[in-house]
C-alpha cells in the first residue's frame, strides 16, 4: 500500500492535489496542522495543511468529489494512520541556507512568503489555530471543508464547538454535527413568505441577472397565492427586451387564469399598478440586468419606485460562484432589493459558498426552488432545513 503526504497552504489545495496525484478514489487517511522550521531561528516556521493519502486502501474516501456531494462521511475511521513524512524546507530557507546570494526573483519570492508569514501570524494571534485541536475536530473541519464552507468560517465554527464541548462529548460526531447544524441555523434569516390579506393589495417585485429563474420563480409563486391560498392574483411584466420573455410570462397567465400587464416605461407601470388596485397580490416580473451596468440598474429602480413596491425580492442563482453573488448583491441593493430568493438549488453541487453572500448581504431569505416544475419546485426558506443542505445533511428534493 503506498501512502503519499500532501502539503499546501489551505485545506482546499492540499484536497486538489491528492485528487490530481491519486485520483478521485484516493482514500484521505489522516490530515493535520504542521509548521515548517524556524525563520533565522526565532520566527515560527510558516503554517501547512498536511493530508496522508493513498490509492490503495479500501475505506471510505474523505476526498470531497469533485462534481457530487457525499454525506454522512463525519463518522467513517480511517483504517490506519501514517507517520508524517519529513517536511521540505520551504524556498525561503532553502535558500537563506545557501550561498551565492539569490538572485532578485528568489529575493521576491521570499519576501512573498515571508509576507504570507506574517499575515498567518497576525491571524492566529487573534483566534487559536487548529495545531492543538483533538483529532475529532480536525475531522469536523475537513468535514465543514469538504462541504465547501469556506476556510475561515469553518474555523470559526470548530472553534466554537471546542470552546463548549470536553473530553468523551468530543467522541460524538452526529451530536457535532448537529451542533454545527444549528450554529449554521443561526446565521441564516428568513423573512417568511410573502404577506397577503385579502382586499389590501401587495406588490412584489423579483430583480436579478439575467436566467437565474425570475419568471419561472413568479410563475409558481402566481400558482401557489392562486390556486392553494385563492388570493387574487395580477402579473405585470417589465421585460419588453424580449418579445419571447413576454411569451413566457404570458403563456403562465393563460394557464393559471390570471390578468397580465405588460409596461415598457415608469408611467405605464404607474397606470399597471393602479389597474391592479382591486387584487390581493401583483406579482412584478422584471428583465434579467447585468449587476454591471448601472444605467439599466437605474432605469429598473425608477419602475420599482413607480410601482410602490413593497417588497423587492433580490433572484440569486446558487450555482454561482460566492464572490460573483456577493458582487451582484451589493449592485442590486441600489434598487432596494428586501429579500432573498435561491434558486436552482438542485443543480448546486454544494451549498457552503452560499453562506459568506448571506452573512454579508445581510437579506433575510424568503423562498428556495429546487427545479423546474411550476408551480412544485418552491419552498419557504426555513433555516434548519436550509443549514443541514448546506452540510449535505439533507438534499434538495429533486423530482
Ligand atoms: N434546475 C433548475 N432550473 C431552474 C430553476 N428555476 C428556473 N430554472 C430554469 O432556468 C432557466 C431560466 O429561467 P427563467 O425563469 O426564464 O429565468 P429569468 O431570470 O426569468 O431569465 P431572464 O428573464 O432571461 O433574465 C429556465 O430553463 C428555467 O426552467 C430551478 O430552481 N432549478
Ligand atoms: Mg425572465
Amino acid at each position: 500500500m503506498e501512502l503519499r503526504t500532501f502539503r499546501a497552504s489551505t485545506m482546499h489545495e492540499a484536497l486538489a492535489l491528492v485528487r490530481r496525484e491519486l485520483g478521485p478514489d484516493a482514500a484521505v487517511l489522516h490530515t493535520r496542522e504542521v509548521r515548517s522550521g524556524r525563520l533565522l531561528g526565532i520566527l515560527p516556521g510558516r503554517l501547512h495543511i498536511e493530508v496522508t493519502a493513498s490509492r490503495g486502501v479500501h475505506v471510505p474516501s474523505r476526498l470531497p468529489p469533485p462534481d457530487h456531494r457525499e454525506t454522512g462521511r463525519f463518522g467513517d475511521e480511517p483504517a490506519t494512520y501514517s507517520r508524517p513524512q519529513p517536511a521540505t524546507p520551504p524556498r525561503w530557507m532553502q535558500s537563506l541556507s545557501e550561498s551565492p546570494p539569490p538572485p532578485a526573483g528568489a529575493v521576491h519570492d521570499q519576501l512573498e512568503e515571508l509576507r504570507n508569514l506574517v499575515q498567518d501570524l497576525c491571524r492566529r494571534s487573534r483566534g487559536h489555530g487548529l495545531s492543538e485541536m483533538p483529532e475529532e475536530l480536525f475531522h469536523l473541519f475537513t468535514w465543514l471543508i469538504d462541504a465547501d464552507v469556506h476556510e475561515d468560517l469553518a474555523r470559526e465554527l470548530v472553534e466554537r464547538v471546542r470552546q463548549e464541548y470536553r473530553g468523551a462529548e468530543l467522541k460524538d460526531p452526529v451530536m457535532l454535527q448537529a451542533r454545527i447544524a444549528r450554529m449554521i441555523e443561526a446565521e441564516l434569516h428568513v423573512s417568511g413568505p410573502i404577506q397577503t390579506t385579502p382586499g389590501r393589495r401587495r406588490v412584489a417585485a423579483l430583480v436579478g441577472p439575467t436566467g437565474v429563474g425570475k419568471t419561472t420563480t413568479i410563475a409558481k409563486l402566481a400558482a401557489n397565492f392562486r390556486l392553494k391560498e385563492k388570493r387574487r392574483v395580477g402579473l405585470i411584466t417589465v421585460d419588453t427586451y424580449r418579445i419571447a420573455a413576454v411569451e413566457q410570462l404570458r403563456t403562465y397567465a393563460e394557464i393559471i387564469d390570471l390578468p397580465m400587464q405588460v409596461v415598457s416605461t415608469p408611467r405605464e407601470m404607474r397606470e399597471a399598478v393602479r389597474r391592479m388596485a382591486g387584487l390581493d397580490l401583483v406579482l412584478m416580473d422584471t428583465a434579467g440586468r447585468s449587476p454591471k451596468d448601472e444605467v439599466r440598474l437605474q432605469e429598473l429602480k425608477a419602475f420599482l419606485s413607480e410601482a410602490g413596491a413593497d417588497e423587492v425580492h433580490l433572484v440569486l442563482s446558487s450555482i454561482g460562484s460566492t464572490r460573483t453573488l456577493e458582487q451582484t448583491a451589493q449592485r442590486f441593493a441600489a434598487v432596494g432589493t428586501t429579500a432573498l430568493i435561491l434558486t436552482k438549488l438542485d443543480e448546486a453541487s454544494s451549498l457552503g459558498s452560499v453562506l459568506p453572500v448571506l452573512r454579508s448581504c445581510k437579506l433575510p431569505l424568503s423562498y428556495l426552488t429546487n427545479g423546474q416544475n411550476v408551480p412544485d419546485d418552491i419552498e419557504i426558506a426555513k433555516p434548519a432545513k436550509l443549514a443541514k443542505m448546506v452540510l449535505g445533511l439533507e438534499t434538495a428534493e429533486v423530482r
